[in-house]
């Protein structure tokens, strides 16, 4: 299998995190925005909505969108639970992830880290900071009441905490302060104690929360 990423992408993480738990080869096609890599048309011919995460399958289909990888992947794995409940529970995650989470922490980060949306105004960044600050305090609120449970799932982990995991974990390059969520960071803890746990910068884990530029791959 294939993944089209960037290196900094957290979407793309999703994706690295669930092959390396599931112990699953992906052949990185990392490519770079700034050189105009995903306005390229052989990138449009296999990204439906011209962005990455796209995964390329053993049979050569290509599948957009990092939530939907995540569910492809993790069928018939532990990942994705067999309880029906349960199922619907990481659905209301992922869910939750796309429309309210990833959005501010991602732009935040975008803004004071990676110093890409330079024309955010004040306006815009108050914005941000309280949906993310609202997210959190949900997420952190959710995990106090189950403690030794998961997100969505009561004894392994699923694909709900993977969505959640890149962009709670890279808050802090937004200027997001983890610390008055304990029960976030003891989870980001769990996550990454767990076998096959992939860093953002493979090699370089101190860099997963700095804007630094790596050499990037030949593609
Ligand atoms: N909903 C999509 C969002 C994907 C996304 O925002 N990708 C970013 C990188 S993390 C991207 O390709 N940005 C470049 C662009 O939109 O032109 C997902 O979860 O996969």
């Amino acid at each position: 299998m294939k993944l089209y990423d960037t290196q900094r992408s957290g979407n793309a993480w999703k994706v690295r995190l669930l092959a390396g738990f599931l112990d699953k080869p992906l052949e990185r096609i990392t490519l770079s925005i700034d050189k105009g890599h995903l306005k390229a048309p052989e990138f449009r011919r296999v990204a439906l909505f011209g962005q990455v995460p796209v995964l390329e399958t053993d049979t050569g289909q290509h599948l957009c969108e990092s939530v939907a990888i995540l569910y492809y992947l993790a069928q018939g794995t532990e990942w994705w639970p067999d309880d029906q409940l349960e199922q619907a529970r990481v659905l209301t995650w992922l869910s939750f992830e796309q429309d309210r989470h990833m959005r501010p922490l991602a732009k935040l980060r975008l803004h004071f880290g990676l110093k890409t949306l330079p024309s955010a105004s004040s306006a815009d960044i108050e914005r941000w900071t309280s949906e993310a600050r609202d997210v959190l305090a949900a997420i952190n609120s959710h995990l106090a009441s189950r403690p030794h449970a998961w997100i969505a799932t009561d004894k392994l982990p699923s694909i709900a905490d993977i969505a959640l995991y890149p962009y709670t974990r890279m808050a802090s390059m937004g200027r997001i302060d983890l610390s008055p969520f304990p029960n976030i960071e003891r989870w980001l803890r769990r996550i990454e104690r767990l076998p096959g746990y992939q860093h953002l910068f493979p090699g370089t884990p101190d860099s997963n929360l700095m804007a630094i530029e790596i050499a990037e791959s030949p593609q």
